[in-house]
């Protein structure tokens, strides 16, 4: 039987796990734990597809993506942010305290100045050095399991039961100016449903917003799959799309059921999560697709 609290989330992330542990593990909630670890890797500018430090657009801007969702379904989310680090909080603003699920672009940045967040440069200098390298060939195609594909979804289950997630990323480096992708996308980037559990997924957007693989997920644990199950069939149901060009891109999936049971999966190797439960921190490798 799986111990509660627990969290998971994309990549290797064990910091923000680990913040996000410590809020379950005091009795704290999971939205509260989950909006704590995303802002670890918002912070880190070591991180270079989250938040400040993110890989930039084509055009040199990093605009930022983050949505939220809580034990009773109710969801916020900001796309195309610019000069706020943390757009996760935005996202759980819009939730909390706006009639809307969603504010984008300078809306979402107004916003942000009267919750009381600072405006901050979010293009740091190796980003900018790496931009400008990139310029040199201007070459735009999904590239696999690299830098550019560690955007955090987090899930947690607290002591009570309950579920919450959150997603926040850069979004794809070197995106067209105005890109949104599937993070802040309810269904595609994230679903919660306390009932069922939560997925959120990570990759390439695209293809995550044309299946509305968070909500599949979700749908297919309804239905009696596993956590692992689930991942897989919503990992299938893109690549067997026609003409599907899945060897060049890069889909994960990480999922978590109401008794606490995790599963991930994704098309290519080295797709990974890192779990916080019972006092330990692990990072797992995701099965795959692609032998
Ligand atoms: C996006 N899904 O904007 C994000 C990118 C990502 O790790 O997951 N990167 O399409």
């Amino acid at each position: 039987i799986p111990v509660l609290p627990l969290v998971i989330a994309t990549w290797n992330v064990p910091n923000a796990t680990k913040a996000a542990y410590k809020i379950l593990e005091n009795n704290g909630n999971a939205l509260d734990a989950v909006e704590a670890g995303c802002k670890v890797e918002e912070a880190d500018i070591t991180n270079q597809s989250v938040g400040k430090g993110g890989l930039p657009d084509r055009d040199g801007n990093v605009t930022l993506d983050a949505c939220i969702m809580d034990k009773n379904g109710n969801c916020g989310a900001v796309v195309y942010l610019k000069n706020i680090t943390h757009a996760v909080s935005v996202a759980r603003h819009v939730m909390e305290n706006t009639p809307h699920v969603m504010l984008a672009g300078k809306g979402a940045e107004e916003y942000a100045y009267k919750i009381g967040l600072k405006k901050e440069n979010l293009l740091t200098e190796s980003s900018k050095k790496a931009w400008k390298k990139w310029k040199v060939e201007s070459k735009y195609k999904p590239i696999i399991n690299i830098e550019n594909h560690d955007t955090i979804g987090m899930l947690a289950i607290d002591k009570n039961g309950d579920i919450s997630g959150a997603c926040t990323t850069s979004g794809l480096a070197y995106k067209m100016g105005g890109r949104v992708g599937d993070s802040p996308i309810i269904g595609a980037g994230l679903f919660i449903d306390n009932e069922i559990g939560g997925c959120v997924a990570t990759g390439l957007g695209e293809e995550v917003v044309k299946t509305v693989g968070s909500f599949l997920v979700v749908e297919l644990m309804r239905q009696g799959k596993t956590p692992q199950e689930a991942c897989e069939e919503a990992i299938k149901r893109i690549i067997k799309k026609p003409n599907s060009d899945y060897k060049n891109f890069q889909v994960g999936y990480i999922a978590v059921n109401k008794a606490g049971e995790t599963g991930s999966f994704a098309i290519h190797q080295w797709f990974s999560s890192t779990k916080y439960q019972d006092g330990k921190n692990e990072n797992i490798q995701a099965d795959f697709i692609v032998k």
